[in-house]
């Protein structure tokens, strides 16, 4: 079993301005020599940190971090008062990866991404695929209406009665035949008495279900008010807006990933992204190695998902 690599600190790191008031924080650690891999995270509206260094060979590598628009570091927030977010979708993000891409100087790189990272990895990589040399994926998500019914609207709840209620519990009654709708009205209400709870429960739920067994530190994470007000505000805006992709769209063309040498990662027991989904891009995309994870949940940093996302980045060292 491979785990992480040692702690590191970046050896040089900016904000970038993309365009529509927005600036993005980026990172660069490891070897400024080494093969370039970009890490994309999850939400949308999560953020990258210290531990999302430790996936790559710091020897071989030049590990790029960043921070999509609104979350993290990135400027301005999406917690803040009368946050706008409509110059945040999918197709920004594309584009801010590759301005950050060239403002590196880097010609192409190994696209990384779990969860949110994944689907937007799949868009990138769809979208520019000359400018990939590998991809690494873990907990397959693709905002088709059935996963997000899966985790939002009812589904994970036969598995989570108990934290469903809690998820549900400030959504009125009569608003519960959509729920990411009536999350939507909740968690951009100026009233922070009506966002912010709303926000710690859209969050809360999240991070106690991603886990194979629950870990209280994750969930005060993600429960912290201001970090939960981005990433449930900026998750339910890629939600309702159903990530700006057709339905099916990023497995109906993972053809164009054929010549791409790939991985997907995929927890058996991946409540938030459910296999089935790895499972389809498996189909569509069968020249990639699929690995099924016997005993893990959706996080990135279980053990047999770490080990197997490691000894990914490792072989594509070579
Ligand atoms: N959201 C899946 C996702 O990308 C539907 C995700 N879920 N939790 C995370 O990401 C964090 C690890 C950022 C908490």
């Amino acid at each position: 079993m491979r785990s992480f690599y040692p702690e590191i600190e970046p050896y040089d790191s900016g904000m970038l301005e993309v365009g529509d008031g927005q600036s993005l924080y980026w990172e660069t650690s490891g070897n400024p020599q080494g093969k370039a891999t970009v890490f994309l995270h999850g939400g949308p509206g999560g953020e990258s940190g210290p531990n999302h260094r430790r996936l790559f060979d710091p020897a071989k590598y030049r590990i790029v971090l960043l921070d999509q628009r609104g979350s993290g570091r990135s400027l301005p927030h999406a917690s803040e008062p009368g946050a706008d977010l409509s110059d945040n979708t999918t197709w920004h993000l594309v584009a801010d990866l590759e301005k950050l891409r060239e403002h590196l100087g880097i010609d192409r790189w190994q696209v990384f991404g779990g969860s949110w990272g994944s689907a937007l990895a799949l868009a990138y990589a769809e979208t520019h695929p000359e400018r990939v040399t590998e991809l690494v994926l873990r907990g397959i998500f693709t905002l088709r209406k059935s996963e997000l019914d899966w985790f939002y609207e009812g589904g994970a709840e036969q598995l989570f009665p108990d934290l469903w209620e809690s998820f549900l519990s400030p959504v009125p009654i009569d608003q519960r035949d959509d729920i990411i709708s009536a999350y939507h009205r909740l968690l951009n209400d100026p009233d922070a008495a009506i966002h912010e709870p709303a926000a710690v429960a859209w969050s809360t739920w999240e991070a106690s279900t991603i886990t194979l067994l629950r870990r209280p530190e994750v969930v005060a994470t993600f429960a912290e008010p201001r970090h939960a007000l981005a990433f449930a505000r900026i998750e339910n805006h890629y939600f309702v807006n159903k990530g700006w992709f057709d339905e099916g769209q990023l497995i109906r063309d993972a053809g164009v990933l054929a010549d791409i040498p790939g991985i997907i990662v995929q927890g058996r027991y991946d409540a938030c992204t459910p296999p089935i989904t790895a499972w389809d891009l498996h189909r569509a995309w069968p020249e990639a190695e699929f690995v099924m994870v016997p005993d893990a949940g959706h996080a990135f940093d279980e053990p047999g998902t770490l080990s197997a996302l490691i000894e990914a980045t490792d072989r594509f060292a070579e």
